[in-house]
């Protein structure tokens, strides 16, 4: 299956297989479904959570966390998967006419902050975008909107740092070393998160000129492989790799596209972000490419998002206008320990 084909068809196939389970249908809308929660409900109170990849674990996750509050605080959530704006602008009016009261929202599409929010302000929705934080119509952040975000840069920051450490510990020359920057600037966190994993490893010395950057043009595996096949053909004399990108995604695309040029684990250390998305490759019998991943917080994206609506709409407790989470490092040897310790495995 093509790319595009991928990302149209797989979502309304995963959410169609969700509604099939859950109350309520929706496939007849193209790529969006929506599915309600099991338990809950009791307050009447319907709450909206609208993500840019079903497929994606991270989403899932705060899927999963969102419906926990839901099932704890007693009100419904409306899951709708939108991986383009059309169907993102659609699923405010969707969840309108079911009742919604708000909506906590990844956009496909940041630049698509104003409509929105024009569509939330006329459907009397109350508004707060998680992960991605809109922009307006002069490429800044839409601080009017109340957003629950990664620390990005600094979260960048530490896989700069730790890209350098354990470049240190294989003893690797930095004359045969190149930085692999998977980008996806349009995306403020995503730039934000290169730019300070870049910035990390030139603070400790890491030649400038050794910095590859190379632009996936979608926001998936096959993207960044795509992107990552360019550079490797640049530069084919290259020995060891570091590879950071905007999520694990991009990251595991890059190391997918070094194993098929027969480049070695051991000549790749690759972090990624998110850890949600790292566990099926932490758990292949042998180590790949993919050294270790920030993990996030998906239940604070997740349940406290979910749960910060719930009391914005029945109690007019207004959330802070930003909130920003940090991460932490777990590689092959760590993530079960740290996973469990917070609930995600
Ligand atoms: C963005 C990325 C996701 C996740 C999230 C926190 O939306 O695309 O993979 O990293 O930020």
């Amino acid at each position: 299956m093509n790319r595009l084909a991928k990302r149209l068809i797989v979502p309304t196939v995963l959410l169609c297989a969700l509604a099939a389970v859950g109350t309520v249908g929706g496939c007849d809308r193209g790529s969006t479904a929506t599915t309600q929660g099991t338990g809950g409900g009791g307050s009447g109170v319907k709450i909206g959570f609208v993500v840019k990849d079903p497929t994606e674990p991270w989403f899932q996750n705060e899927w999963k966390f969102a419906q926990q509050a839901a099932d704890e605080m007693g009100f419904t959530l409306v899951k709708i998967g939108a991986t383009d704006g059309n169907t993102a602008m659609a699923a405010i009016d969707n969840l309108a006419a079911q009742g919604a009261k708000g909506v906590v929202i990844c956009t496909p599409d940041t630049k698509l902050g104003p409509a929105l929010k024009a569509k939330a302000d006329e459907n009397g929705l109350k508004l707060l975008s998680v992960d991605d934080q809109f922009m307006d119509a002069d490429g800044k952040p839409m601080t009017e909107v109340h957003h629950v975000g990664i620390s990005a840069r600094n979260i960048g920051k530490s896989v700069g740092t730790a890209l350098a450490e354990q470049m240190k510990a294989r003893g690797w020359a930095t004359q045969d070393t190149g930085l692999c920057v998977v980008s996806f600037d349009e995306l403020e966190t995503a730039r934000e998160r290169t730019d300070g994993a870049t910035e990390a490893l030139l603070a400790t010395g890491f030649p400038k000129a050794r910095v590859f950057k190379t632009p996936q043009k979608t926001n998936d595996v096959p993207g960044a492989y795509a992107a990552v096949d360019i550079l490797l053909t640049q530069h084919p004399k290259i020995k060891n790799w570091l590879v950071c990108g905007l999520n694990d995604n991009a990251v595991l695309g890059a190391v997918r596209a070094m194993e098929q040029r027969q480049i070695k684990a051991a000549n790749v250390i690759g972090i990624g972000i998110n850890g949600t998305d790292a566990v099926d490759e932490f758990r292949k019998p042998e180590p790949t490419g993919f050294y270790g991943s920030i993990l996030l917080t998906p239940r604070r994206h997740g349940y406290e998002t979910a749960a910060m609506m719930y009391k914005w709409v029945t109690e007019g407790k207004e959330p802070p206008k930003i909130t920003y989470t940090d991460g932490i490092l777990i590689t092959r040897d760590t993530y079960e320990k740290v996973m469990k310790e917070q609930g995600l495995l």
